[in-house]
């Protein structure tokens, strides 16, 4: 049986953080306040590393305060990916909610996402009303759009929309390897081929206002262009990912009844 999206959820937030000192502190206390209006079953992760500024005192001081938060702080490299891949396999609660620790997203808009997750639906997934970006980056965002939608067949009207909230139990059907920046396409296309059912909203999105981008310089573009074509390749020609799908749901379904 699905848990229950009702009056009191069972949620876990989570943000990946690197270098994300001058907004982590205001993401956590907004989501914070924010769950504990909704909820008292939730808790709040951050999963940082390789930060060079002061993020990691932020989050320090931060969970002196507050018992919801656990700051998972992780000095080798983990990527992106391999930030959301920790805060996927930390969190405890029933629902998943996850957004990006440099508040280009409004954590509080995790209350738009909250009703859309009726019991037919597995994942509420944000769409960007306007992107909060330069020109250059918007125009580069539409044709990226285009061309994985076309490749990998999304049905999605915003695959790169890291805003979402997930039942937890898909985890135990799909898994993910991608340490960069396009374990957000794996994401939704293992949710979307193991015939999971998505539910989307529209939510703001605000140009950075502290630090740098992590993905938008040319070295890092290029590592990214390499792996989209080493996941389509793997996700759309060899499709290996099905029998494991299939796989794991019957071990769900026996762990279900048992
Ligand atoms: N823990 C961890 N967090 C990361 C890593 N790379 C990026 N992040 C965080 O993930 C979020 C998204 O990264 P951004 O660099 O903002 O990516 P983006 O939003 O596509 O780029 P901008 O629009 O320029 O901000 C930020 O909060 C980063 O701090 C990483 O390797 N490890
Ligand atoms: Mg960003």
């Amino acid at each position: 049986m699905k848990p229950e999206a009702t009056a009191r959820p069972s949620i876990t937030a989570f943000f990946p953080a690197c270098n994300d000192a001058g907004t982590i502190g205001s993401m956590v206390v907004a989501t914070i306040e924010t769950l504990d209006a909704i909820t008292d079953d939730y808790e709040v992760i951050v999963v940082e590393n390789g930060s060079t500024d002061y993020t990691v005192q932020v989050l320090e001081s931060l969970a002196e305060h507050y018992s919801q938060l656990r700051v998972m702080t992780h000095r080798q490299a983990l990527g992106y990916g391999g930030a959301l891949q920790v805060g996927f396999a930390s969190a405890t609660k029933d629902l998943i909610f996850y957004t990006d620790g440099d508040a280009q997203y409004d954590p509080r808009e995790l209350r738009l996402l909250l009703p859309a997750l009726r019991d037919d639906v597995d994942i509420v997934n944000g769409w960007k009303i306007d992107r909060g970006d330069p020109l250059h980056r918007k125009i580069i965002g539409r044709i990226y759009h285009h061309t994985v939608k076309l490749l990998f067949g999304f049905k999605l009207r915003d695959v790169d929309c890291d805003f979402r909230l997930i039942r937890r139990n898909v985890f135990d059907v799909i898994d993910l390897e991608s340490d960069s920046g396009t374990i957000c396409l794996e994401l939704v296309k293992k949710l979307q081929d193991a015939g999971y059912t998505f539910a989307e909203v529209p939510v703001h999105h605000y140009h950075r206002t502290y630090g740098q981008s992590q993905f938008f310089n040319f070295p890092r573009l290029w590592r990214t262009l390499i792996q989209l074509i080493g996941l389509w390749f793997k996700l759309v020609v060899r499709r290996e990912h099905m029998r494991r799908i299939a796989r794991r749901r019957e071990r769900a379904v026996v762990k279900a009844k048992g």
